[in-house]
């Protein structure tokens, strides 16, 4: 459970939407409203629609500098998309650090009171730029924060563990859940064959996999998702002293998700889903908040765990260590340009100020490397830091010259140090002036190839996280991995899964095994510490399987997470169902009632334009039943008036849409007369429509508004499929 700091929470107003970074880009914005059409050396163009040629059918002139300019410039439009991450979407805003953050850490944007401009991006990990926002995938969760002492980057998902605990087997992981190479099949999705073979050989990979199969990789927005920065870091505070800390951003809207068939849904209606959310949402002024949490735990604590802090396949269980709260971001404005911004921001672990410094754990060792790398290959030179949205607004003085697209014009004759002529300058900053100096960490041993036996229990957090879960999580899980391992064409390797899910719990491998016709496979005698080296004790890496009755962590499910006991209708959106001879009554007081809770209704009917209400108003249509569907709203409701609800029954969409939302247990309701819309709905899986939870029938708004403030009503899908 988090702990609430005495703190200026919500006290400071939310600033304009400007600060120190967004002044700061105003130099490159360029806008053409009123402008004459020049090249890109400033001369002004007569004609850029026609070629010039020799004669008006005749061929074009090589001469034509300007039709070579244009086309040259298009033809090296694109920079190559990353390699993991590629399809992202962020947006500006700023942090600002409570009253008793500064007790942890001396950077400088942790003192109370403090605000810091900040670009975040989020992004899905697998899937192509162009693939959908609905794939089931981990989401990244990246923060650049332009402190006065520099970038401060945060480079997170909103999953607290990794599929490996070494970064020397991320090209592996990354190769396998890549679409498989020779045919690139398939797109947006973890790959079948490869995916699932390397993680059957891959134990540690087994409490990750458990996150990914669960609702937390299908969220209903990025607004409502949780952070996590993964590793276990170090805070400095004032006096030098370090301790040990995981970071938290905590959703101010709680924690929501789909369910599978809404997200294989959406991404065919809409697979825009999440970006458009988060840009709507900012362009209304419903900026998404997030809190900062840490768990700090100090130097001396760092072996009384049961588990490895460096192990990044481990959580520290917030029953452990309670999350303190120590700031909050807003985001509250949307990127002017989506390349120059979205895509060229580039993060990277390693940016880190004064306060903040790492551990040993080898997955974020390995990253220090792989993040600068990675831009040369991408942003195509070493200068990728004076990219507008990549700038600090703390100054830089270095050393450090040319390359390709260099922008600084360094004046003088020196670029060396030490330098007696030019006073040393730039001269090295002392501790006392802000001077970045490495935690004096001791360090001795012998050079080895090795993983540390800490690093091996692979099952006991994996039962913990399952253990955790609500019986309608359990559920999804199961549903999940059946999917998944449905897809994979070897039975060898949906055996092996099967093994392995085995040493999570007997109860998870057997209710899978189900789905896929399987018989669960016996341990005895298999060897399961796979990727170590040809030389290493395969045994002694034996990992232990989970046994006994392990505790629970609510703070793992989703269902149980104390940052969603607190029901809210905020920014939730609803289809209201009308057709001409609407009443007009009934859709106002829904109207009225959403927007003092600060959700949105739309009006859906069957065609597009205005409709007429019974007394004969126009109100204007938001959707046609053609260009939306239910899986796209938290909740249904079906208006009132005779002639509307006749001719909505005419229509298979209307009924389809009632029907779908049932399904998806989410709210539903509907005015007096549209009772007839919901017993024609009630067929397949929704033919309880009219008894079932969360279905308000004549009983008014409120009902309606509290049933959405619940959110879904799981006791119909458990219901409709006992035995899963
Ligand atoms: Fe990574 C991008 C998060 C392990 C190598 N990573 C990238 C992004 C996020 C993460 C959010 C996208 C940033 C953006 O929006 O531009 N990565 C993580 C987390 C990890 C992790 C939370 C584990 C705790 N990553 C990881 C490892 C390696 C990389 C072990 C390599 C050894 N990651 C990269 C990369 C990317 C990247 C190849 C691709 C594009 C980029 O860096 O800028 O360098």
């Amino acid at each position: 459970m988090a702990k609430s700091p005495k703190s200026n929470q919500n006290s400071a107003p939310a600033p304009p939407a400007t600060n120190a970074k967004l002044d700061e880009l105003n130099q490159n914005r360029e806008d053409s409203t009123g402008q004459l059409l020049t090249s890109n050396q400033g001369l002004r163009v007569n004609d850029d629609q026609n070629s010039l040629k020799a004669g008006e059918r005749g061929p074009t002139l090589l001469e034509d500098f300007l039709l070579r300019e244009k086309i040259t410039h298009f033809d090296h439009e694109r920079i190559p998309e990353r390699v993991v991450h590629a399809r992202g979407v962020a947006a500006h805003g700023y942090f600002e650090a409570y009253d008793n953050a500064s007790q942890y850490s001396k950077a400088a944007f942790l003192q109370p009171g403090v605000q810091t401009p900040i670009f975040t991006r989020f992004s899905t990990v697998a899937g192509f730029r162009g693939s959908t926002d609905m794939a089931r995938d981990v989401r990244g969760f990246a923060v650049k924060f332009y402190t006065q002492e520099g970038i401060y980057d945060f480079v997170g998902n909103n999953i607290p563990v990794f599929f490996i605990q070494d970064a020397i087997k991320f090209p592996d992981l990354i190769h396998a859940v890549k679409p498989e190479p020779h045919n690139e099949i398939p797109q947006a999705a973890s790959a079948h064959n490869t995916f699932w073979d390397f993680i059957s050989a891959n134990p540690e990979s087994m409490h990750m996999v458990l996150w990914t199969m669960s609702d937390r990789a299908i969220p209903r927005n990025l607004r409502m998702m949780e952070g996590f920065n993964v590793h276990t870091w170090r805070l400095i505070d004032a006096q030098g002293k370090s301790r040990f800390v995981k970071f938290h951003w905590k959703p101010k809207l709680g924690i929501k998700s789909v369910v599978w068939d809404e997200a294989l849904q959406i991404s065919g209606k809409d697979p825009d889903f999440h970006r458009r959310d988060l840009w709507e949402n900012i362009e209304a002024g419903n900026f998404p908040e997030w809190e900062l949490g840490v768990q700090v735990v100090e130097e001396e604590d760092e072996f009384k765990f049961d588990f490895d802090l460096l192990d990044a396949t481990k959580v520290i269980p917030e029953e452990l260590v309670p999350v303190t709260i120590i700031g909050r971001m807003v985001l509250n404005r949307n990127p002017d340009n989506y390349f120059a911004e979205t895509e060229q921001v580039a993060f990277h672990p390693g940016h880190i100020v004064p306060g903040i410094d790492f551990t040993n754990d080898p997955l974020l060792q390995g990253r220090l490397f792989s993040y600068t790398d990675t831009q040369l290959t991408r942003l195509g030179s070493p200068n990728f830091h004076e990219i507008p949205i990549n700038r600090s607004i703390a100054p830089i003085h270095n050393n450090q010259r040319d390359g390709h697209m260099r922008q600084q014009i360094n004046v003088g004759k020196f670029s060396y140090g030490p330098n007696l002529l030019h006073d040393n300058a730039p001269r090295q900053a002392k501790q006392a002036e802000g001077g970045f100096v490495s935690h004096n960490e001791r360090v001795e041993a012998h050079k080895v190839r090795a993983r540390s036996k800490s690093f091996v229990d692979h099952y006991s957090q994996a039962r913990l996280f399952w253990n955790s879960q609500a019986e309608i999580e359990k559920v999804h899980i199961i549903k999940a991995l059946r999917f998944e391992l449905g897809k994979v064409e070897a039975e060898s390797v949906r055996k092996r899964m099967l093994l392995q899910l085995s040493l999570v719990a007997d109860e998870l491998a057997s209710r899978v095994a189900k789905g896929l016709g399987l018989e669960v496979p016996s341990a005895e005698g298999v060897q399961l510490n796979y990727g170590l080296g040809a030389d290493a004790d395969v045994a002694a890496h034996q990992s232990k399987p989970a046994t006994g009755n392990e505790p629970k962590s609510a703070a793992l499910s989703i269902e149980n997470h104390p940052l969603n006991a607190k029901k809210s209708i905020a920014t939730k959106q609803v289809a209201i169902l009308a057709a001409d001879g609407a009443d007009a009554a009934s859709i106002a007081a829904l109207k009225k009632a959403l927007e003092a809770g600060g959700a949105t209704a739309k009006l859906v009917a069957p065609h597009l334009g205005h409709l007429r209400t019974s007394g004969g108003e126009a109100l204007r249509i938001d959707f046609s039943l053609q260009t939306t569907a239910s899986v796209l709203f938290d909740g249904v409701y079906v208006a009132g008036g005779e002639q509307s609800v006749q001719a909505l029954l005419q229509q298979h969409d209307a009924l389809h849409f009632v029907n779908e939302a049932y399904r998806h247990c989410k709210p539903v309701g509907a005015a007096p007369a549209g009772k007839a819309l919901l017993s024609a709905a009630a067929y397949g899986g929704a033919k309880d429509i009219l008894s079932g939870d969360g279905v308000s029938v004549g009983d008014g708004a409120d009902k309606f508004v509290q049933d959405l403030a619940t959110g879904r009503f799981w006791s119909r899908e458990l219901k409709a499929e006992p035995k899963v």
